[in-house]
């Protein structure tokens, strides 16, 4: 079987690690494909560096060196190089880097400098972190530069664009947002394997990742929407907002940025035109009626790995179920 989940950030990469250990571990299965395709639309560029938030955490998530507290950056982690940094004046300081995370912005430079494609980038980082050994593939949604601005009120009048980052890292996204532009995003292609996994996969999953500035940019790469659309393979979700909330992050600004409700249903109405399945916490399963896509409510809380797999492995069994109502 070969399994493609689209990924952002701490949510989609907690649930990628559920999944891994639903098929290795729990079913036994290692010989399922998995492919994740990351965000690259919160990349930035600071200190010269390219800095690319959402595979970094996808890489260190599954390969066992994320900060567990904060769910992004290296366990482990030291900051001396950022202090020099501050003490020679060098900008932003409002970025946590800390020194094992520098070594990878570092590499990631130099290779692209020297002509390298993010794609082959990512596959080396991957190999530092033992993906292939875990059955899964990370590409980047595309290898073509693009990074999400948020548009903001100036306070000399007027509209003003910062950087994703600075909206939700330094202003905690506490600003109203007005909308969401891709810088780049019209020259944008999908990286080399991604349309191939979405066309050729038995199941596509959407993890509870941030649906407006992770997985929304994704679906924003030409071609991709219409590659979900168009896909045999069933789709299937799961809602990253519970009881009207986010479970982390700033779901909810960003939701409110596109007017849509800060709901399990918002959130699907998103995807109506691709999603075949969609899972919601117990605390929503009244209110998602009258979806198109099948809907199953369970506990949606990841409080560690085990209660990943335990999601994932629904959202697995009703991609299945899904299936086999296909074929009958
Ligand atoms: N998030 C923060 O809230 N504060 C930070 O200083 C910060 C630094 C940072 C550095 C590297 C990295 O890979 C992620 C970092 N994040 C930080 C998280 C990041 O803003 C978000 O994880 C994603 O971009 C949104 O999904």
């Amino acid at each position: 079987m070969r399994v493609t989940a689209l990924a952002g950030g701490v949510g989609g990469a907690r649930f990628v690690r559920g999944l891994l250990h639903e098929l290795r571990e729990v079913r036994q299965d290692r010989d399922s494909e998995v492919v994740v395709i990351g965000n690259t639309g919160d990349d930035i560029t600071l200190f010269g560096l390219r800095i690319c938030p959402d595979l970094d955490t996808l890489l260190y998530t599954l390969g066992g060196g994320v900060d567990e507290s904060q769910g992004w950056g290296r366990a482990d982690e030291s900051h001396t190089v950022q202090q020099e940094l501050a003490a020679l004046g060098a900008q932003p300081q409002w970025f946590g880097l800390g020194d094992r995370d520098f070594a990878a912005h570092i590499a990631r430079s130099q290779w692209l400098g020297q002509g390298q494609t993010l794609s082959q980038v990512t596959e080396r980082l991957a190999q530092r972190w033992g993906l292939p050994d875990q059955g899964v593939r990370l590409l980047p949604a595309t290898d073509t530069p693009i990074e999400t601005h948020v548009v903001i009120d100036d306070p000399a009048g007027g509209e003003q664009a910062v950087h994703f980052q600075q909206w939700w890292v330094q202003l905690l996204a506490a600003v109203r947002a007005h909308r969401f532009t891709v810088a780049g995003l019209g020259q944008a292609v999908p990286a080399p394997g991604v349309l191939d996994a979405l066309r050729t996969s038995d199941v596509i999953l959407l993890p509870p990742s941030n649906p407006v500035v992770s997985i929304g940019i994704i679906l924003g790469i030409p071609g991709v929407r219409d590659a979900l659309r168009g896909s045999r393979a069933p789709v299937v979700g799961v809602s990253p907002i519970i009881g009207g909330a986010p479970v982390r992050g700033h779901a909810d600004a960003c939701l409110a940025a596109l007017d849509v409700e800060v709901s399990a249903t918002g959130v699907a109405g998103l995807y109506a035109d691709f999603l075949d399945g969609w899972l919601v916490d117990d605390a929503d399963a009244a209110g998602a009626a009258g979806l198109r896509a099948e809907v199953r409510s369970l506990d949606l809380r990841m409080r560690d790995v085990h209660g990943a797999a335990r999601i994932a492995g629904a959202a697995l069994d009703l991609a299945t179920d899904l299936s086999s109502r296909r074929t009958a």
